[in-house]
């Protein structure tokens, strides 16, 4: 078998997604940290967005579709569950988290916000932070209701929850999220559940988000045990 390749800095939070996947279905990886629109990203996915992936002759882009190849390609645990109910819940979650929570949390408050603030003097934007912020606050409920049992989908850690980790690790980063992910118990305790599993404690990025450096990076990863 061909090794496989994740290409994308390790701050993003969708290729935090794939190698959580890779470590809860036992699949070692190389990870090419490298910026979204540079040569290796644009010659596999059409917007040159990261996460991109090459495996032998199989290149593909998105997150999503990457973490499918990853759970239909190798042995190893499942990602989403096989009952068919179950397994459209995690497609819905996944698309949520997707359209509502990482472009609010994530693309306006932490990144417009924080990480690429576009102010003289790069101190935080106030306006973007401003903005994002009535949006968090309603859907923070949404999603503390939904971790509720302790997981997005059945009694399993499943791809919806491999999803929303990265995401909630940002918001401790940073004060309004931080505050809020504390007003919410259900939330805080999944988050604190989930973040000692092997699959995500080891592939915690080293760096802030934008601030991956262009480097190639070999992780071999034993299958994760985990609680
Ligand atoms: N829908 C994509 C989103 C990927 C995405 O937005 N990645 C960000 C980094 S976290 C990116 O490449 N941004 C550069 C851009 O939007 O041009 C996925 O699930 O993989």
């Amino acid at each position: 078998m061909p090794e496989l390749e994740i290409i994308g800095g390790a701050a993003s939070n969708f290729v935090w997604v794939c190698r959580i996947a890779c470590a809860e279905k036992g699949v070692p990886y190389k990870l090419t940290s490298v910026m979204p629109h540079t040569p290796e990203v644009d010659a596999v996915h059409p917007f040159g967005k990261i996460p991109a992936m090459r495996h032998g002759d199989v290149t593909l882009g998105e997150s999503r579709a990457i973490c499918a190849y990853i759970d239909r390609t190798f042995d190893g645990p499942p990602l989403v569950p096989a009952d068919p109910v179950k397994a459209v819940q995690v497609e819905q979650w996944v698309s949520i988290i997707n359209t509502h929570i990482d472009p609010t949390w994530i693309r306006q408050y932490v990144g417009a916000g924080y990480i690429f603030p576009g102010t003289p003097d790069k101190s935080p934007n106030r306006i973007a932070i401003e903005a994002a912020l009535p949006k968090m606050q309603q859907q923070f409920p949404v999603m503390d209701k939904a971790v509720k049992s302790g997981y997005l989908v059945g009694n399993s850690f499943t791809l919806a929850d491999m999803d929303f980790m990265p995401i909630l690790y940002y918001m401790t980063k940073f004060p309004e999220s931080g505050e809020l992910l504390a007003a919410h118990p259900n939330l805080k305790a999944y988050f604190e559940r989930h973040v000692a599993r092997k699959s995500v404690q080891e592939s915690i990025p080293q760096s802030a988000p934008g601030t991956a450096g262009q480097r190639t990076e070999p992780v071999n990863v034993a299958r994760a045990v985990n609680a």
